[in-house]
């Protein structure tokens, strides 16, 4: 459209003629007087039709395009019929709002605009439930079979703003630090992380998985090219409903070669979150303080514990005994956390060293106490937001592995070749995208963190009666 003017724009605009386009959010009549709050990509703004115009059309510079000759009597009787989500563009004089109307609590709270055209562009059908009602005050399975809709309510276009800027910020940070970004495969022939969690497709007359992690390929492109990174969708056959969980995530994933341990894998993983938090709170620090979020706080260095001396710590402060368990579970994953607020401040806690034979089979052994591995989690706020470690990166302790963990060497051959012509000491992290934003805006559910949430109740359209 040409001669647009958008909502955050008006202020400067005063005492001029413009032109608007955008939806009507909610209408409200005075006496012969019809008010409504306008809507665009940028902002707010009220909109007043008099029922007389009070402003010569000859004071008016900028005049609206040719296409579109603004006609005040039609406007008050266009006014009179416009409903919640009608598409207009309208035109009119930026005005000061009366002192006492002036609202400095939202961008353009100090201007109205006196319609003197109105021009629809589109029209909407009765909506399901009230749109004023702001984003969260709805029940989440009206809100995710009302996605179209809901998508248009600022604070769930809040967490995607914020969505956006930590997956920037994740490409940013990456490409400052020399990762290379490459395109993993969706289809696989062989499951990475191992487990039941894997979707099994029909490809032509053979079977093949959807990925569950670009990993093997992160380690191929990483023994050319050193250090790469991917922003790639991954795909986990969760067949429990948990908050947390969804079926099909956006992974942001990082790997690099030439490391002198796993501590250079968590030093680089700190580095990344805490480079993500400063942008989302340079960027989105009116998305925060609509949705009402706080940062969680990373102090200068992240307490790094054992897996052992994390279900210790647990033992000591809650009576509960996990020791010697193979994983820490949700319960113990948010008492953990409590514990090292307690005693550090930090939101944030490292948990390296896990049974090597419960994890994948390229995670690399603790060479002093082979039980246990150099894989290490990030938690945050009682949820793991990161997963990472050490690789092998010896061909024969590989193959070794390969048999162990019972694979098929054909099914990871391309891997394994790699591996077969030199590759120096390396490991990498992923983390969800969904998982921080829910866990970065304190969200109740990771279905209010992912646009088209996938789980297995819900494919846009309910599955089953079960969840949400
Ligand atoms: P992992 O399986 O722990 O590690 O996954 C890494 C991170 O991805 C997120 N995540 C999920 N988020 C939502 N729903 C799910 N079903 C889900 N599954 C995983 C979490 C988790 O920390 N290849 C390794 C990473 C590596 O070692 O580089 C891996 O995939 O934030």
């Amino acid at each position: 459209m040409t001669n647009r003017t958008y909502t955050k724009d008006i202020s400067s605009h005063i005492g001029e003629t413009i032109t608007l386009a955008g939806w009507v959010d909610v209408r409200r009549d005075q006496g012969k007087m019809v008010f409504f709050d306008f809507r665009d990509m940028s902002g707010k703004v009220q909109c007043i039709v008099l029922p007389k115009s009070v402003s010569k059309e000859t004071d008016r510079p900028n005049p609206p395009t040719e296409s579109f000759r603004p006609n005040h009597t039609e406007a008050i009787e266009v006014a009179k019929e416009i409903r919640p989500e009608w598409v207009l563009a309208v035109t009119g004089i930026v005005n000061k709002r009366p002192e006492k109307n002036i609202n400095l609590n939202v961008v353009g709270g100090d201007v109205e605009l006196e319609v003197i055209g109105i021009k629809v562009l589109a029209r909407a059908a009765p909506l399901p439930f009230d749109m004023s009602l702001d984003g969260y005050n709805l029940e989440l399975s009206t809100e995710l079979d009302n996605r179209a809709l809901v998508l248009r309510q600022p604070k769930v276009q809040a967490v995607f703003k914020v969505q956006e800027t930590i997956i920037d910020s994740f490409r940013e940070f990456m490409k400052k630090n020399n990762f290379f970004e490459f395109q993993a495969p969706a289809i696989t022939p062989a499951t990475a992380e191992g487990g039941a969690e894997v979707f099994k497709i029909d490809y032509f007359d053979k079977k093949a998985y959807l990925t569950q992690s670009p990993q093997l390929y992160k380690q191929i492109v990483m023994s050319a090219f050193e250090r790469c990174f991917s922003v790639n969708k991954v795909f986990r056959a969760e067949p429990s409903s948990t908050t947390r969980h969804l079926t099909e995530i956006v992974s942001l994933d990082a790997e690099m070669g030439f490391i002198d341990s796993w501590v250079d894998i968590r030093d680089m993983a700190e580095e990344t979150v805490r480079f993500i938090l400063q942008e989302v709170e340079r960027k989105n620090l009116h998305h925060l303080t609509l949705l009402g979020a706080t940062l969680p706080t990373m102090i200068e260095k992240t307490p790094t514990i054992s897996l052992t001396e994390a279900q210790q710590k647990i033992f000591e402060a809650y009576g509960r005994d996990v020791r010697g368990e193979k994983d820490l579970n949700a319960q113990d994953e948010r008492e953990l956390c409590e514990i090292i607020k307690k005693e550090t401040n930090s939101d944030f806690v490292f948990v390296y060293g896990y049974p090597t034979r419960q994890k994948p089979f390229y995670v690399y052994p603790n060479p002093e106490n082979p039980e246990f591995n150099e894989g290490v989690d990030l938690l945050c706020r009682g949820v793991e937001w990161l997963s990472g470690g050490r690789r092998i990166n010896e061909y024969d302790q590989l193959m070794k592995h390969v048999e162990e963990w019972k694979m098929d060497p054909e099914k990871v051959k391309m891997f394994l070749e790699a591996f077969k012509y030199g590759v120096p000491p390396e490991g990498g992290f992923a983390f969800g995208a969904e998982r921080i934003t829910m866990q970065l805006l304190g969200l109740k559910n990771i279905r209010e963190a992912s646009m088209f949430p996938r789980d297995m109740n819900r494919i846009d359209e309910k599955l089953s009666s079960d969840g949400y």
